[in-house]
C-alpha cells in the first residue's frame, strides 16, 4: 500500500499504491506511516519523495470508509509526523492532489507539481472540510483570502495557479518524480525551518472581523442551507486568529459536526451516484459492460433555436466536427453568430484554441449525410419532427443514429417514422445545452444497446452526467415535474401566493421556487404542451378535465398574455420585458382572491411544511412509480437527474434519497394523508412500490433495488 525504495543513492521514495486514485485508506496510511519511519532511521536515506502509484499522487481520504468505524493510524498525526521529520520530504504531484492528498502534501516541505496535475481541497463538496490540517495549513502558507475561496469552493486548480498561488514550489512538464529526486537532493542540509508550514504565522488581513462576517454573509447566501461551507469558514477564521494547535482543535470539533450529519451522506450519496449512473443497464438485461459504443467523430445538429446552439457548442467544445442545419436563412445567420460566440468566450475563458472550425452551416438537409449521429433540435411539434425523421431515415447511412432532443414527445413514435428504430435514442439535453450537466438518453422498446452506449459514451464525452431512462410521458425528470407543479397551482387555489410557495421551495434549496421558474422559462411553454394534451378550455374555469382534479390558473394568465419575464408579467410582476427581478405583483393577487370567490374556494394560511410536503412528497412518489415500472434503473438515476437538471439541492442528496432520509413511513403516512384531503388528485395516491417498500421493513436506498426486483402481485 506504500512501498519504499532508494534511489540516487540517498533519496527514500515512498510511493502510494492503492488504485485507482490512491486514496488514503487505512493501509495506505499504515504504509506511510512504517514507510517514514524506516526512512527517518534509515542513515543512508538523507532526503525523501512521496509520490502516487499509475500517475496519481493521491485522491484524498478514501471516502468509502467514512461509512464504516475508522481503523488505522489517524491522518493528523501522520501528516505532523512527516511535517516534524528533520530530513527534507518532497511530494512529487502528477495527475490530483485532492483532499487529504493534498493535505499530505502540505506536510511535506516541499511540493513539486506536473504541469497538467490538479489540486484542492473539495471536501466542501462531501460535506466535510479539510480535517487533516488543510484548514489551517492552506491560509498559513497562501493567505485568508485565497484559502477560503479554495476551501468553500473545493474548486481543482491548475498546477499552474497552484504555483501563483504559492502552494507548490516547481511545476515541471517532464518526469515529476525525477524532478522531484533531483530537487530533494538538491535541498539536503539545508534548515527546514521555514517549510513547516504549521509553524508559520497565519498572515492576517487588518480587520478580520469585517473579511469574516462579508464572507460568512456571502457563504450563507450561496450555501442554501448547506452547512458545511459555513464550517469551513469558521475554521479559515481558526487558522486566522487563534495559535496553529488550537486552530487544529477547532478544525477536528467542526469536522466532527460534520462528519455523521445527513448533509454528508446526502453528499457521499451523490458523489457515489454521479459515477454509478454511467454503468446504465436496460430491462432487456443489456448493460454497459456488454455493450461497445460506436466510434462517433462527425455530428449534426438540426435546428438552432436555443437547444440546438447550446448543443453545437458542446459537441464542438467535445472536439466533434459539427454540421449545424437551419433551413430558416435569418435564424441561420443569428445562430451562426450566436454558437461562434459562445466558442470564442469559452476558448478565451479556459485559455485553449477555439472550437469555431469544428463547425459548417447548411440551409440544407442533405448536409447531414455523412454524419455518424444526428441530433434534432427543431421546434416541439410532432408533424414537424414525423417528417424530419422520415426524411432523415433516408438521407442518413444505414448505421447512423438519430437521436431527437424533444423534453415531452413519444420516442417510439419517432423511430416507427424511420426504417432503422433500432438507431434511434433522445438526447435530452436541458438549456443551455452547453453549460447544464444534465443529459437524459432516452431508449424505446426498439432501441439497440450499442445505439445507448453510443449516446451515453457522447453524453460522457461532452462533460455531462448522463443517465439512460425509458421512454414515457415526460421521461423521468419532466413526468415527476408534473406533480410538482399541479400541487403547486392546487395550493394557490387553496389560499396560497407565489411568494409564499416559493418562499418554502427555495427555504428547502431549490435556488428558485416553482413559480419563479415558471416565469423564467416561459409559461406557454407549458400552455402548449397542456393544449397538446386536449387540457386546455379557453375561457373557462372548470377545475376538473379528463376525470381529476385540474387547475386552469397557468392556463387563465397565458390567455391575459402573460408569459413571465419576457412579458414583464407572469406569476410576478417584472420592471420591463426581461428584466429577471420579480416583484409581487398586487393585480395577481386580487385575481387570485376573485379566482377562488367564483370558485367558491375559502381560503386558508398554507405554511411552509405543508407546501414542501405537498409538493415534493407528489414529486417523489411519481419518482416511486417510475422505479416500479423500470423506467428507471434505479433511485440513483432519478436523484442524478434531480441535482444536476432541476436544481434539487445536492446536500439533499436527490428526491429519492431525500425519502429515505425523511424515512419512507412518514412519507407514505403524509401521502396518505393528503389523499384522503384531496381524493380528486391522482397523484398522491401513494405508489404500490412505496408500499411494497415501507412493508419490507424500509430498507436502506442501497437495497431498494432488491425489492423493486421482487415479482409481486398487483391484487
Ligand atoms: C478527505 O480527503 C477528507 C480529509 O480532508 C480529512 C479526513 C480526516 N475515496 O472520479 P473517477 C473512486 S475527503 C474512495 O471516476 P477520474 C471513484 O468512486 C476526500 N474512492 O476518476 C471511482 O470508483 P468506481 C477528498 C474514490 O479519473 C474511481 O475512484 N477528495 C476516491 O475521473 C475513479 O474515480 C475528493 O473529494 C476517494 N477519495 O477522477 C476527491 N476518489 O470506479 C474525489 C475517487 O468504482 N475524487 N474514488 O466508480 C475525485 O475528484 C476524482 O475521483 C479524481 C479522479 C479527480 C481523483
Amino acid at each position: 500500500m506504500a512501498e519504499l525504495s532508494l534511489v540516487s543513492g540517498s533519496v527514500g521514495l515512498i510511493t502510494l499504491q492503492s488504485p485507482p486514485v490512491n486514496a488514503l485508506s487505512a493501509a495506505v496510511r499504515r504504509g506511510i506511516v512504517d514507510t517514514m519511519q524506516r526512512a527517518v532511521s534509515d542513515p543512508k536515506v538523507r532526503s525523501v519523495v512521496i509520490c502516487g502509484q499509475n500517475g496519481v499522487f493521491c485522491g484524498g481520504a478514501d471516502i468509502r470508509e467514512f461509512g464504516s468505524t475508522m481503523t488505522g493510524p489517524p491522518l493528523v498525526p501522520m501528516i505532523h509526523a512527516i511535517e516534524a521529520a528533520d530530513k527534507p520530504v518532497v511530494a512529487a504531484i502528477e495527475g490530483s492532489a485532492l483532499g487529504g492528498g493534498l493535505e499530505l502534501a502540505l506536510g511535506c516541505h516541499y511540493r513539486i507539481s506536473h504541469a497538467k496535475a490538479r489540486l484542492g481541497l473539495p471536501e466542501v463538496t462531501l460535506g466535510l472540510l479539510p480535517a487533516a490540517g488543510g484548514s489551517q495549513r492552506l491560509p498559513r502558507l497562501i493567505g485568508v483570502p485565497a484559502a477560503l475561496d479554495l476551501i468553500t469552493t473545493g474548486r481543482h486548480v491548475t498546477a499552474a495557479e497552484a504555483l501563483k498561488l504559492g502552494f507548490v514550489d516547481q511545476v515541471t512538464d517532464q518526469n515529476t518524480v525525477e524532478a522531484a529526486v533531483q530537487f530533494a537532493l538538491s535541498v539536503v542540509g539545508q534548515s527546514l525551518e521555514s517549510r513547516r508550514i504549521s509553524s508559520l504565522p497565519c498572515p492576517c488581513p487588518v480587520d478580520v472581523d469585517a473579511l469574516f462576517e462579508g464572507v460568512m454573509q456571502r457563504v450563507r447566501q450561496s450555501a442554501r442551507g448547506a452547512i458545511a461551507p459555513v464550517a469551513c469558514v469558521q475554521a479559515v477564521r481558526a487558522a486566522a486568529t487563534l495559535p496553529y494547535a488550537q486552530g487544529m482543535q477547532r478544525e477536528q470539533e467542526l469536522m466532527a459536526t460534520l462528519f455523521t450529519s445527513g448533509q454528508a451522506r446526502a453528499l457521499q450519496y451523490c458523489f457515489f451516484s454521479q459515477r454509478a449512473v454511467s454503468r446504465w443497464s436496460m430491462p432487456s438485461g443489456a448493460r454497459w459492460d456488454t455493450c461497445k459504443p460506436k466510434p462517433v467523430t462527425k455530428a449534426a445538429v438540426i435546428g438552432l433555436g436555443t437547444m440546438g446552439r447550446g448543443i453545437t457548442v458542446a459537441l464542438a467544445q467535445a472536439g466533434l466536427s459539427v454540421v449545424a442545419v437551419e433551413t430558416q436563412p435569418q435564424q441561420l445567420k443569428a445562430g451562426q453568430r450566436a454558437v461562434s460566440d459562445m466558442l470564442e468566450r469559452a476558448a478565451q475563458r479556459l485559455g485553449v484554441p477555439s472550437a469555431v472550425q469544428g463547425v459548417r452551416y447548411s440551409q440544407e438537409l442533405q448536409a447531414v449525410a455523412d454524419a455518424h449521429l444526428v441530433i434534432e433540435a427543431v421546434f416541439e411539434d410532432m408533424a414537424l419532427k414525423e417528417q424530419l425523421f422520415k426524411q432523415l431515415s433516408s438521407i442518413c447511412k444505414p448505421d447512423t443514429l438519430l437521436c431527437t432532443n424533444t423534453s415531452a414527445l413519444d420516442i417510439d413514435h419517432l423511430a416507427s417514422q424511420t426504417h432503422r428504430p433500432q438507431q434511434v435514442v433522445g438526447m435530452h439535453f436541458f438549456a443551455p445545452a452547453h453549460v447544464m450537466k444534465l443529459l437524459e438518453v432516452v431508449y424505446g422498446p426498439r432501441s439497440a444497446p450499442q445505439a445507448v452506449a453510443t449516446a451515453m459514451a457522447l453524453g460522457k464525452r461532452m462533460g455531462k452526467v448522463s443517465v439512460a431512462v425509458g421512454n414515457c410521458r415526460g421521461f423521468v425528470g419532466n413526468r415527476m415535474l408534473m406533480p410538482y407543479v399541479e400541487e403547486a397551482l392546487f395550493l394557490l387555489e387553496e389560499g396560497a401566493t407565489p411568494e409564499t410557495v416559493d418562499h418554502a421551495l427555495e427555504e428547502f434549496g431549490f435556488p428558485m421556487g416553482v413559480f419563479r421558474m415558471s416565469d423564467l422559462s416561459g409559461l406557454d411553454v407549458g400552455w402548449r404542451v397542456r393544449k397538446a394534451a386536449g387540457l386546455v378550455e379557453p375561457g373557462k374555469m372548470s377545475r376538473v378535465r379528463q376525470g381529476r382534479r385540474y387547475s386552469p390558473l397557468g392556463d387563465l394568465l397565458c390567455e391575459q398574455g402573460r408569459f413571465g419575464q419576457k412579458t414583464g408579467q407572469g406569476w410576478y410582476l417584472y420592471e420591463t420585458p426581461g428584466s429577471r427581478e420579480a416583484r409581487p405583483d398586487p393585480w395577481l393577487h386580487s385575481f387570485l382572491e376573485e379566482y377562488r370567490a367564483r370558485q367558491g374556494l375559502v381560503s386558508r394560511r398554507i405554511d411552509s411544511q405543508e407546501v414542501q410536503e405537498r409538493c415534493l412528497y407528489a414529486l417523489i412518489n411519481e419518482g416511486f412509480n417510475i422505479l416500479q415500472e423500470s423506467i428507471a434503473a434505479g433511485p440513483e438515476d432519478i436523484d442524478m437527474i434531480y441535482v444536476f437538471g432541476y436544481g434539487w439541492p445536492r446536500h439533499r442528496g436527490g428526491p429519492m434519497f431525500y425519502a429515505s432520509q425523511v424515512g419512507l413511513p412518514r412519507v407514505l403516512q403524509r401521502l396518505e394523508h393528503y389523499q384522503q384531503l384531496h381524493p380528486d388528485v391522482p397523484h398522491l395516491q401513494p405508489s404500490s412500490l412505496l408500499w411494497r417498500l415501507v412493508s419490507s421493513g424500509s430498507p436502506p436506498i442501497h437495497r431498494w433495488r432488491e425489492v423493486i426486483r421482487k415479482p409481486h402481485s398487483a391484487l
